[in-house]
């Protein structure tokens, strides 16, 4: 059994900001918990504009609050983001994630996990960690 709070894995590494400053991150459940996904609360800043591209990753993400756009690159097709909102990268989707007038909340389910270290690919491809990669 694993119970944890946000407020006390935002006093830890769990915690990540992207070096762009256009959002942070809280992964509450990464591959170590050996669920087969990782579990994060994203913020993604107001007015800011994220390229995103998890070209080794699934990605589900639901809005709590907050509001913003997604607009896939393939076809450029522009979804408002709203609380009660989910989007699904079923594809891959190469991305543009914009926050609206206020900070937009997340919960994102990723698969396979992130091991926790991907900040520094912040913007782009998170790579598909290797156990030996690992450590
Ligand atoms: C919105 C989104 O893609 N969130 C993913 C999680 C976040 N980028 C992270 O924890 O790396």
């Amino acid at each position: 059994m694993i119970v944890r709070t946000l407020a006390d894995c935002e006093k830890t590494e769990r915690r990540v900001e992207s070096e762009t400053g256009t959002w942070d991150s809280t992964r509450m459940l990464l591959k170590d918990d050996k669920m087969g996904f990782s579990f994060h609360i994203t913020t993604i800043y107001a007015n800011t504009e994220t390229h995103i591209h998890y070209q080794n990753h699934l990605e589900a993400v639901y809005c709590i609050s907050g509001d913003g756009e997604i607009q896939t690159l393939d076809d450029n097709k522009v979804y408002q983001i709203r609380p009660g909102t989910l989007y699904v990268l079923d594809q891959h989707d190469e991305h543009l994630l914009r926050g609206g007038s206020e900070d937009m909340k997340l919960a994102c389910v990723f698969n396979p996990p992130l091991t926790g270290k991907e900040v520094h690919d912040a913007d782009g491809v998170y790579p598909l960690e290797t156990e030996e990669a690992e450590g």
